[in-house]
């Protein structure tokens, strides 16, 4: 019909295959190609049956996303679902890989689904801010019920073939040649004279009328304080497809689905998808030829070393772990013990899978048992002498070729890569804790760190499951550079009137799961502080400096693990409650700088702090330390809890107006001039009309 559906008769069947590499996403041409060989095959008399089918890895995935936001050509998806549902002929689909979304929906408009055994179904639309939009809303309750067709929507989450065939959504599971077993079941269906077998015609899932809606009554609860507008329209919808007549379901399923596409949390989710493939796009890989990583080396068995041995064992790479004594590495080996046992405790593994993994570690303290592996991770601990003391030892140790990581937060591996004979093998990677957990990995690429070791980063890092980010060196790389300008944005208003209670409620309203406060507590105030003490010497005095943080840890109020940071912890608890004594030292703070306290709204502290996360994204795209705007959201996102229905500090920028917080910025440069005065590329994209998307190269 086109190229990306072909249409032939074989037997008496019209075999109709989506071709439409990579993921046969529904695109117009596709929507096109498939209603026309519907109508084609309908008005065949040649023609018994109809086979759908997809070549290569996968049954549609979904819609084309990159179609969204924009006016669709028609025939938009329900109209094509719709007349491959009214074919006066059977209908089969045969579903390999995975029937996501729209594609899901193309098989539900067909009569009769066979799947491969290993294939998976599911309707991803609310992890884009969106509902099924291709009927979905209306064919699987249908078929299902309220309580199996709500588990699909609202949580995204794909199921097996076997599960979708115990639920009733699958008649056939397939475990030879799909292709062939769906031919053969198309043309028995006609040999056998049945009929359609409309999906719109079914009941079965409103057997119970009452159980249905009290289905509805008590998901419409759980999602009436969501964040964005999807999921409360998908329970509106699923209610709608017992008490409306098909035709009006469908017309409201289509008006749910305009009204959240275009919305800002649905223009952000689509920006977080497609930014964190983008992120793993890097100048490196063209022409690069990767380095063999089959074994890695750990050097440092605390939270970071062990965390991240445990990514590594979990991806199957063998791992050496160093630790300096005997002592030290026993209480490393122990700590991974235990992050299996817990996995295996929570079901999450098999005891022979903890097993396996185990048996894949080799605790020593020697450094020259490194001699043989094709990477090191470095991650011991954060001082530049200790770290030089390594990178010496494993200079000497370490085979040619070898890969030197270093799992450094803010130090500068410029530097750390110039005290070895082999700066070319050296590169970042900051892991997230805990390592083994968080998703995000800065690949930090030193000045003369060899292209092919950076290429074999973003190889291995889809190994270990992470999503990869490059980072230029700069103190704090992306992720820390904005979390210090995200923290002192709070910390002017702390000494300005605002109380940390009232900044972490505000950007808790925002949407991050804790406020910047709260992460203090938990992650430690100790180790800002070093950071802080580090750069003592080079700070310009002119700057404005809060030393609230400095007179807590003076205390040795370090946080939660201290009983006390910025808040107050009962012995035991995590739930931190007011502590009078800190807000007493910061009005002594305020008072010594002669500040009179004023109150801040949560929409001024949410502005102050995205505007401060914004210009230093902009900073930081100026300096070449982000290839692009949106790496800097992917960090964000992946590493520092900021809401992706957000869209990352960026994108969210772009979606309030670049003119409005550039303004908002220009209005708060008085008070520290260094800090707030709008980064030059505001100006540059302003003028031009442009946003900080224009700049992500696609
Ligand atoms: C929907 O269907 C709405 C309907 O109900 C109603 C409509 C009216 N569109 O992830 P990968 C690209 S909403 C466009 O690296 P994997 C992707 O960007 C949709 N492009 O592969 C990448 O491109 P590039 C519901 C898409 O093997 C390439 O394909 N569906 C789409 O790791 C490979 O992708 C979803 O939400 C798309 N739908 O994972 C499913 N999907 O090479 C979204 C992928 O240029 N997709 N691309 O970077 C996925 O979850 C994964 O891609 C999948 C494969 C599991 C399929």
């Amino acid at each position: 019909m086109n190229d990306h559906v072909t249409y032939e008769v074989q037997d008496g069947v019209a075999v109709l295959t989506i071709s439409h590499p990579p993921v046969n996403a529904l695109s117009f041409s596709v929507r096109s190609g498939l209603f026309e060989a519907a109508e084609r095959a309908d008005a065949d008399p040649t023609v018994r049956s109809v086979l759908i089918r997809a070549a290569g890895r996968t049954f549609p995935a979904g819609a084309d996303v990159r179609e969204f936001g924009k006016p669709r050509a028609k025939p938009i998806l329900s109209t094509v679902v719709a007349r491959i549902e009214a074919l006066s002929k059977p209908v089969v689909v045969a579903v390999q890989g995975t029937a996501l979304g729209g594609g899901f929906e193309v098989a539900l408009g067909a009569h009769y689904r066979l799947a491969a055994r290993n294939a998976r179904f599911g309707l991803p639309e609310v992890g884009l801010g969106v509902l099924p939009g291709g009927g979905g809303t209306q064919r699987v309750p249908r078929l299902v019920g309220a309580g199996p067709a709500l588990d699909l929507m609202l949580s995204g989450k794909s199921i097996s073939a076997e599960k979708a065939k115990d639920l009733g959504l699958v008649d056939v599971l397939v475990d030879g040649d799909l292709a062939a077993e769906g031919l053969a079941f198309a043309r028995d269906l006609a040999e056998k004279g049945a009929q359609p077998r409309p999906t719109c015609d079914r009941r079965e899932g409103f057997a119970d009328p009452a159980a249905y809606q009290a289905e509805i009554t008590a998901r419409r609860a759980k999602v009436a304080k969501a964040r964005i507008e999807a999921p409360r329209r998908i329970v509106d919808c699923v209610e709608a497809a017992m008490l409306l007549p098909f035709e009006a379901g469908i017309a409201m399923e289509r008006a749910a689905f305009d009204d959240c596409e275009n919305s800002d949390g649905a223009r952000a989710l689509r920006h977080a998808f497609f930014a964190e493939r983008r992120a793993a796009k890097v100048p490196e890989l063209k022409g690069a030829s990767l380095r063999e990583v089959k074994t890695i080396g750990v050097v440092g068995a605390g939270t970071m070393g062990t965390g991240i041995s445990v990514a590594c064992l979990d991806a199957g790479f063998p791992v050496t772990l160093v630790e300096r004594d005997e002592a030290g590495l026993i209480r490393g080996v122990e700590r991974i013990d235990a992050i299996y046992e817990r996995a295996v405790a929570r079901g999450r593994i098999d005891a022979a899978t903890r097993d396996a993994r185990m048996g894949l570690l080799t605790g020593t303290t020697r450094m020259e048992d490194l001699g043989a592996v094709d990477l090191v991770i470095e991650a011991v601990f954060e001082e530049v002498s200790v770290k030089e003391g390594v990178f010496a030892q494993l200079d000497q140790v370490m085979k040619p070729g070898a890969i030197l990581a270093t799992n450094t937060s803010y130090l500068d591996i410029n530097a750390l890569a110039a005290t070895i004979s082999r700066p070319q093998d050296v590169v970042g990677y900051h892991f997230f804790s805990p390592a083994n957990i968080m998703k995000l990995l800065e690949i930090v690429v030193a000045d003369k760190t060899d292209p092919n070791v950076v290429a074999t980063g973003f190889a291995l890092a889809r190994k270990l499951r992470k999503v990869p980010v490059r980072a230029g060196v700069t103190d704090g790389f992306i992720g820390n550079r904005i979390l210090a300008a995200y923290r002192l944005a709070a910390d002017f208003m702390l000494e300005d009137g605002a109380t940390p209670a009232r900044i972490d409620a505000a950007m808790r309203a925002y949407g991050f799961p804790v406020g910047p406060y709260q992460v203090l507590d938990i992650a430690g105030l100790d180790i800002s502080w070093a950071r802080r003490k580090r750069l003592a010497a080079t700070r310009d005095p002119a700057h404005r400096y809060v030393a609230i943080g400095d007179h807590l840890c003076e205390r040795g109020w370090f946080g939660q693990k201290a009983g006390r940071g910025y808040y107050l912890y009962e012995e035991g608890s995590r739930v931190g409650t007011e502590d009078p004594e800190v807000l007493e030292i910061i009005a002594e703070e305020r008072a010594a700088k002669g500040i009179t306290p004023r109150d801040f709204s949560a929409e001024e502290i949410q502005a102050r702090c995205l505007g401060a996360m914004a210009n230093e994204g902009a900073r930081l795209l100026e300096e070449g330390v982000a290839l692009r705007p949106s790496d800097i959201d992917v960090v964000l996102l992946f590493g520092y809890g900021f809401p992706r229905w957000r869209g990352g500090p960026m994108m969210a920028a772009d979606l309030r107006g670049l003119l409005t917080v550039e303004n908002e910025l220009k209005s708060w440069v008085e008070e520290a001039p260094e800090f707030w005065t709008p980064a030059p590329l505001w100006d540059e994209l302003i003028k031009n009309g442009r946003h900080f998307s224009d700049l992500n190269g696609d």
